[in-house]
């Protein structure tokens, strides 16, 4: 190409980037999601603090007995088990916002949770319910807004950029637009942040929640933005937050406030040129439509320590449990995995992970328990287990896999012991 073309180029490109609206990014966060989901059974707890954690107990079976002609929404609140009551090494997956003016939420394990909030009413949790609403409410939102980011169970970015409707009042009538319609087919509420960029819109949608709507534009960085905590950027963990206090930074403000350079020699080049934008409200990640997992995984919490020998039978039972749970995981999503690991948690919380990489990719419950069984003989095996979880990556969807995946699976069987499960799908591999 001649100069001259190479010139016009640029200013048609400049001209076009001029004449295109503005970038408006949203993010859509659920309210109290788990909570929410129960409360739709469960319409008569409305209102009253509620928890959800820990695996179902005979209490809870024991409560649908006591339905009457209304099913469960006939179950007097009475009836149900209260979290003073709760004996176990659970934690609170979420809670109500009226269990939250208490001082409880997620991460808490349920018993401390009952002395601040005995009067709490306990839920067990069912993932395959709030799987279905995640489900639910992600297709009524590309519906409506076809730029959807998938980023876990309860929440999404959504690009409002070129969607009708999608710039104006900088994005409130299609956040409402979107909110309304998830009410009205799911009887659930969510939280929306409409912003410039992914970064900011994170943070925005926690601003006015529940049920909130909140509007950021580039003009608001320093009177919205910089007053809140470093913790508030989303890559902020505990960790770097503490350093930064060290340093004497606590607002994203005066994060803003520091030299490029003076980050980057505390924090490495890309943390600190990281934080460095990200201060200043700069973020030009694209909306990623379809995101894969990397891997998934089962791991379980034993209501008692276990011992590899002392406990052998049980401790194998749960963890061919867990293989097969994460097989069905995988044939459900449509993916074989080619990377199987373990990870243990011992009596003292120290934690320690294994896997292995196989040469063909896998959805068979067999397969998984091998190799996992294999990753288990290289850990040491003295001290009790608290914690028992199998990870599977290297993902491909089952179409790409098919050919070279192993056969079919067989049937779930039940775990031996009343244990509290989780399942995670996630970006990273450990
Ligand atoms: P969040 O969106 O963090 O929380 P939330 O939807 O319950 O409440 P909020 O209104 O503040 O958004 O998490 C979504 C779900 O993920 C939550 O309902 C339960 C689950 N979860 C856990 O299981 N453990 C956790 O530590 C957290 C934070 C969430
Ligand atoms: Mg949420
Ligand atoms: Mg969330």
């Amino acid at each position: 190409m001649s100069n001259p073309e190479i010139l016009r180029g640029l200013v048609l490109a400049i001209l076009l980037r001029m004449n295109a609206p503005p970038r408006r990014i949203a993010h859509l966060d659920m309210d109290a999601f788990y909570a929410s989901v129960e409360l739709l059974r469960y319409p008569q707890l409305r209102g009253l603090p509620v928890v959800i954690g820990g695996a179902r107990r005979r209490e809870d079976e024991a409560l649908r007995l006591v339905q009457d002609e209304r099913g469960l929404a006939g179950i007097p609140a009475c009836a149900f088990p209260l979290l003073r009551d709760y004996t176990g090494r659970g934690v609170i997956t979420t809670a109500t916002y009226a269990a939250r003016q208490f001082g409880v939420g997620s991460a808490l394990g349920l018993m401390k949770a009952a002395r601040l909030c005995p009067q709490a009413i306990l839920l067990p949790v069912d993932f395959d319910e709030y799987r279905k609403y995640s489900r639910l409410f992600k297709a009524i939102i590309v519906e409506i807004a076809p730029q959807m980011e998938d980023r876990g169970v309860d929440e999404v970015y959504i690009d409002f950029t070129d969607v009708p409707g999608g710039q104006r009042e900088g994005g409130r009538v299609l956040a409402r637009l979107i909110q309304r319609a998830i009410f009205e087919r799911t009887g659930l509420t969510c939280s929306i942040g409409v912003a410039p960029n992914k970064l900011i819109a994170k943070m925005a949608s926690e601003f006015n929640k529940p049920n909130g709507i909140s509007i950021i534009h580039e003009a608001d960085l320093q009177t919205r933005i910089w007053p809140l905590a470093c913790r508030k950027i989303n890559g902020i963990g505990p960790k770097a937050d503490e350093k930064l206090a060290r340093l004497g930074i606590h607002t994203i403000g005066e994060l803003a406030a520091r030299e490029r350079a003076w980050l980057i020699e505390h924090f490495g080049k890309a943390t600190g040129a990281w934080m460095h934008e990200a201060a200043h409200g700069r973020d030009e990640r694209p909306v990623v439509l379809a995101s894969e997992p990397v891997s998934i995984s089962r791991e379980t919490t034993f209501e008692r320590d276990l011992h590899a020998v002392r406990d052998r039978a049980e401790l194998g039972a749960i963890f061919t449990a867990l293989c097969e749970k994460l097989a069905g995981d995988l044939q459900r999503k449509g993916y074989v995995a080619k990377t199987i690991g373990i990870k243990l948690r011992y009596d003292d919380f120290r934690g320690v992970t294994r896997d292995h990489t196989m040469d063909r990719p896998t959805d068979d419950a067999k397969a998984i328990r091998h190799i996992a069984g294999l990753c288990l003989k290289r850990v040491p095996l003295e001290r009790r287990l608290r914690l028992l979880g199998v990870r599977v990556g290297s993902l491909q969807s089952t179409a790409q896999g098919r050919e070279s995946a192993s056969n079919r699976p067989q049937a779930l069987t039940k775990s031996a012991s009343p244990t509290i499960d989780s399942i995670a799908t996630t970006k990273q591999l450990f």
